[in-house]
């Protein structure tokens, strides 16, 4: 044992009244605001953040972004809420996104003062946003930063807020640990410590659990080398899905997901280039696809209402797609014919400045974008760059709605009351918050109202902790059976890896990078991921379900040699959870809201009469089994 660094882990065990769970956009939101709470309560709260990483370069945000998609400004917040409606499909919790609508601005006007560099319209150069500054606004909803720190300084606000001491970094939660004595709640939280041969176990009145989207579950479009990028962070692996799932929370929405356009290979996001500068994309003929192929969305036989006017993501994307399948790309973003406009009326400084600004938009975002336009000889000014779908991705916070079912605010009028159930933010499992990614049916919040959500959820949570004063956490699982479960993987290697001589080839075992292979094919093949262009239907979702419980009995016999395989190995595990959740969403909601995203090609159709619903589920851990539902859709704002 002690040959590969394994002895019995030293065990950490806690007890605090709140613990956070990742260190990203909505944890950080929430570090930031929590103790201004506890405060005014009077209360005295021992508050603990865990994350898998350092949160200063943790998350989504850990490259930097380029825009902050989220400002309402001048805008109105019911404005935002139609906006996200009829980009996600009709389908909304209108109570959430409202609630994150008009409560955003605050925490970018933070962002600014922690020292976030915003860009100013001409002439508002150094009058910060607070005090009426106007942004450079790529879109309506979209303003532009120079972003390279952005994680940096949101995390250092979080950190000074809440002390060094009560963070740990790189300790990753396996899963939540709900009470003895009342199953519907949940008590505790163990991981491992990634660096350290440590278990972590800690016992808590209410979590936030915040450990963003899921990655990787499908097959990547990247190869080799390559497979460790892809757009949206390869490190959020759907833990905030199946933890949450595997507590007992209600789910909604699992079957929506991300297949964002994207520059090919390096992933370099869009928004900037179709917002800002205006480019236009083409076919591989160089025409204009949209207008010669737009108009297939106004099938309303099809698309029923939802092509007719400004069309969703997933409906642009399946313009797109429409060419592709005709053979006629390659998809080209004409970056030099936008620039060659722009430049029109600049002076040559301005010209340069703007050439800088095309690399800039990258090197704060997506590093590898320009990795490819160096490698590839690419100047943007002169060559127009490939755009491609990329593989699937679960998420609730950017142009996606999969999460968890929260109970929302109470004091809008028209929502439903069952809608609301205490406390803001808690799942349906009591002492169980999530915020950002981990929110169902509430996308387009990204990073401004993923923090935003943090710091609703932490006002909820206080109250939350303070009601609960005497409730004393028990466990419904021993600390031991928890370490044999957690560090079972080694065990399995340790136990069996002089079978052969060839330490990856072993019938007693799976690498973690094996199983990632097997999940990802799967999912690829059977739940419509890039290689079938993203089509299934109920039968081959029959297939997917059969290998995917196979798949789920032989996660049990991964290995880990190290803690960096362990730490795969129970990242894999929450991939499972989720893509198990995307996939039964998908066989239960029969029809295809969202073409472009994913087609059932035996329902190829949007249903508005019998699918305007929320399909919601719920995971029995003990049985393994998903019962799901259809919740009404109630239209809040006009
Ligand atoms: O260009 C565990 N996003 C954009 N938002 C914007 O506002 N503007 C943009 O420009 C955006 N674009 C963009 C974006 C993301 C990415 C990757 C790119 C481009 C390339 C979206 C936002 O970043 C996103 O909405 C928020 O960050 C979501 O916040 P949150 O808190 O839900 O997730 P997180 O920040 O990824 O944090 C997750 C944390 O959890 C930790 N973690 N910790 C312990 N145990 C475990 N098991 C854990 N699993 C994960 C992580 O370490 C992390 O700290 S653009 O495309 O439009
Ligand atoms: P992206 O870079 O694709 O993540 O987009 C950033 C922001 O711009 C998001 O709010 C998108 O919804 C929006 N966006 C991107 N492309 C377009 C487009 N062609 N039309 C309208 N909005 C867009």
């Amino acid at each position: 044992m002690a040959e590969y660094g394994f002895g019995n882990p030293e065990i950490i065990e806690e007890e605090v009244d709140i613990l956070i769970i990742g260190g990203g956009m909505a944890a950080c939101g929430a570090a930031f605001e929590i103790g201004k709470w506890v405060k005014a309560s009077g209360g005295n709260l021992k508050i603990k953040l865990v994350d898998k990483a350092a949160m200063s370069r943790s998350g989504a945000v850990a490259q930097g972004l380029s825009a902050i998609n989220t400002y309402i400004g001048e805008n109105d917040p019911a404005d935002y809420v139609r906006y996200v409606r009829n980009d996600l499909m009709g389908i909304i919790r209108e109570d959430l996104v409202y609630d994150v609508g008009r409560h955003v601005d605050d925490s970018v006007h933070n962002f600014e003062d922690w020292g976030l560099p915003i860009w100013k319209a001409k002439g508002d150069e150094d009058k910060p946003l607070r005090q009426g500054g106007k942004p450079v606004r790529s879109g309506k909803w979209q303003i532009m930063i120079n972003g390279e720190s952005y994680k940096w300084i949101v995390a250092e606000a979080a950190k000074n807020a809440l002390g060094m001491e009560n963070i740990e970094e790189r300790v990753f939660i396996v899963r939540l640990i709900n009470d003895k004595n009342d199953p519907t709640r949940v008590a505790a939280a163990a991981g491992f410590s990634v660096r350290d041969h440590k278990l972590y176990l800690y016992k808590f009145k209410c979590c936030l659990l915040v450990c963003g989207g899921a990655v990787n579950v499908f097959r990547p479009r990247s190869i080799g080398e390559g497979m460790g990028r892809a757009w949206y962070p390869v490190w959020n692996a759907g833990s905030t899905y199946s933890m949450a799932a595997e507590a007992g929370a209600e789910m909604t929405m699992m079957e929506n997901r991300f297949v964002p356009a994207r520059f090919k290979d390096g992933y370099g996001p869009v928004g900037a280039w179709f917002l800002l500068f205006k480019a236009q994309v083409m076919n591989g003929f160089g025409e204009d696809y949209n207008k010669l192929r737009g108009d297939v969305i106004k099938d309303e036989k099809r698309f029923g209402k939802y092509g007719q006017g400004v069309p969703g993501t997933c409906l642009r994307n399946h313009i797109m797609l429409e060419e592709m399948i005709a053979g006629r790309g390659p998809i080209m973003m004409d970056t030099p014919a936008a620039m060659a406009k722009l430049a029109e009326k600049m002076t040559p400084k301005e010209v340069k400045h703007l050439e800088a600004e095309a690399w800039e938009d990258f090197l704060d975002m997506t590093i590898s974008q320009c990795g490819i336009w160096a490698g590839e000889n690419i100047e943007p000014e002169k060559t127009p760059s490939e755009i491609m779908p990329t593989e699937p991705y679960l998420l609730g916070s950017h142009s996606g709605c999969a999460g968890i079912w929260v109970s929302g605010p109470t004091d809008l009028p028209g929502v439903p009351k069952e809608w609301s159930w205490g406390y803001r933010s808690m799942t349906t499992v009591k002492g169980l918050f999530t915020s950002g990614d981990g929110v169902g049916a509430s996308g387009h919040k990204f990073s401004s109202g993923s923090f935003a959500e943090g710091r609703i959820a932490a006002k909820a949570m206080v109250k939350f902790a303070l009601d609960n004063k005497d409730w004393k956490p028990t466990l419904e699982r021993s600390t031991m059976d928890l370490v044999e479960e957690i560090y079972r993987p080694v065990r399995t290697f340790l136990e069996h890896k002089d079978y052969t001589t060839a330490i990856d080839v072993n019938p007693h075992y799976i690498t973690p990078k094996m199983l990632q292979y097997r999940l990802q094919k799967l999912m690829d093949e059977y739940v419509a991921g890039v290689g079938t262009f993203y089509r299934t239907n109920g039968k081959l979702l029959e297939m997917a379900e059969k290998k995917l419980e196979m798949l789920k009995e032989d996660s049990l016999k991964m290995r880990a040699k190290d803690l960096h395989e362990l730490l795969r190995a129970w990242e894999n595990y929450h991939r499972i959870i989720a893509a198990e959740a995307h996939m039964k969403h998908i066989q239960f909601r029969e029809e295809t809201r969202y073409p472009g995203f994913y087609y059932r090609m035996d329902y190829n159709f949007i249903d508005d009469e019998n699918w305007k619903c929320f399909v919601n589920s719920t995971y029995d851990r003990h049985t393994g089994k998903w019962a799901i539902k259809k919740v009404p859709y109630v239209q809040v704002i006009k």
